[in-house]
């Protein structure tokens, strides 16, 4: 068996880090030899209800969990980790102005980014959760100076996962034979689900998306406001948010920055930006194709982009570097 790795889950006491940390621990994420040790983050008023949550994590009896930390200070949970999961935010509360919010949510991912700075390993890979995930991704990094940009990623594994569960199951294929899926962008209605370039297995060959699904102006349509949507369609009708499905996404992004992806596939994650790729304004995360070998992940390039896409990804890049300029004013750089 190898050295145990260091894995901090922020957001602990909540909703996803409850389906999380049991799937982390029982070897889903870094394979069924790698012992963890886990570091359980959370604010002080939850730290009776994280308390719980530890002892059903002793109580579930996994082999690979070697030691539980939970704690509410941000040097303990930092403390030479090798993975660092962010999933607590600032919870939206009565009469909060969206800015209040912005600057509640960017206030606390500047703290992690400079304790990820002081305390982490400099090979930490970090996965952004919490909402506003792309912009809180950027805080976290810049104040980070001394970790590469390239460790911080955001979660739109999520959204990916919707596109590709939409499509096989209008193909009436499973979900494992639809790939190539694109989530471009914010995760936020405006992120744009593109299946341009992809494939489905439908008797024993790969099609092109549209000529497997054979209905142009539903995946020009309703798909794509399906998936926008879908977030906010889960709360009505659950009063609360994605967490299974979150956590199950947010164990397939690291998962394959862990093992990499499969060969000719790629899957979709928030990056940073900083080579123009596919017209996206320099220093965003923002959501490409990304294919991941060797714990290092590569924009797919070359794909080729139609007028319609164009549009649809400018607008959601918008988005975020308006989002960026105020974020960052609210934090003063
Ligand atoms: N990117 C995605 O695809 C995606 C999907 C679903 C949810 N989310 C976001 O994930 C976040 C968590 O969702 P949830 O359902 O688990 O919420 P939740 O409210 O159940 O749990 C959040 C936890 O974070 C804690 N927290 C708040 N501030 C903290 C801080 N400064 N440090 C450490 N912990 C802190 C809270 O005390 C709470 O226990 C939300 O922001 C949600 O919008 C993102
Ligand atoms: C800040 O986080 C909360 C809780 O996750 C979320 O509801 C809110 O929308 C976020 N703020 C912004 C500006 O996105
Ligand atoms: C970008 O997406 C986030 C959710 O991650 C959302 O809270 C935010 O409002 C979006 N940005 C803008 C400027 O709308
Ligand atoms: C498609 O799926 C079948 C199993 O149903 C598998 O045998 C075949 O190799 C797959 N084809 C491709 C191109 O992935
Ligand atoms: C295509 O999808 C739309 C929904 O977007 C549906 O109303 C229509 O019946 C579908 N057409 C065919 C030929 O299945
Ligand atoms: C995912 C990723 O980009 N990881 C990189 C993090 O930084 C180290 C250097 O500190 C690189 O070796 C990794 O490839």
């Amino acid at each position: 068996m190898s050295e145990p790795i260091r894995v901090v889950v922020t957001g602990a006491a909540g909703n996803i880090a409850y389906s999380l940390l049991f799937s982390i621990a029982k070897g889903d994420v870094f394979g069924k030899d790698q012992p963890i040790i886990l570091l359980l983050l959370d604010i002080t008023p939850m730290l009776t209800v994280l308390n719980g949550v530890v002892m059903e994590l002793q109580d579930c009896a996994l082999p690979l969990l070697k030691e539980i930390i939970a704690t509410d200070k941000l040097d303990v949970a930092f403390q030479d980790v090798d993975v660092a999961i962010l999933v607590g935010s600032m919870p939206r509360r009565e009469g909060m102005e969206r800015k209040d919010l912005l600057q509640a949510n960017v206030t606390i991912f500047k703290s992690q980014g400079a304790a990820l700075d002081m305390h982490a390993k400099k090979t930490v890979k970090v996965l952004v959760v919490g909402n506003p995930a792309n912009t809180n991704c950027l805080i976290a990094a810049k104040f980070a100076p001394s970790i590469p940009k390239e460790n911080f990623s955001c979660l739109t594994r999520l959204d990916h996962n919707r596109a590709r569960s939409q499509v096989a199951m209008h193909c009436g294929v499973p979900a494992t034979h639809v790939k190539n899926v694109i989530i471009w962008g914010n995760h936020s209605s405006t992120q744009y689900p593109d299946v341009h370039h992809c494939l489905v297995n439908v008797s024993g060959s790969d099609l092109p998306c549209f000529d497997a699904v054979k209905n142009d102006s539903w995946l020009k349509g309703d798909f794509i406001t399906m998936v926008q949507q879908r977030g906010a369609a889960v709360i009505k009708a659950r009063k609360l948010s994605s967490a299974m499905s979150a956590a199950k996404a947010i164990c397939d992004h690291m998962r394959d920055i862990w093992f990499g992806t499969p060969e000719g596939e790629f899957i979709s994650m928030g990056v940073y930006s900083s080579d123009n790729s596919y017209k996206v304004p320099d220093d965003l995360i923002y959501s490409f194709p990304v294919q991941i070998k060797d714990k290092s992940w590569k924009i797919v390039d070359g794909l080729a982009v139609s007028d319609f896409s164009q549009s649809k990804m400018d607008a959601t890049a918008a988005e975020l570097v308006e989002e960026r300029d105020t974020a960052l004013g609210l934090v003063g750089t």
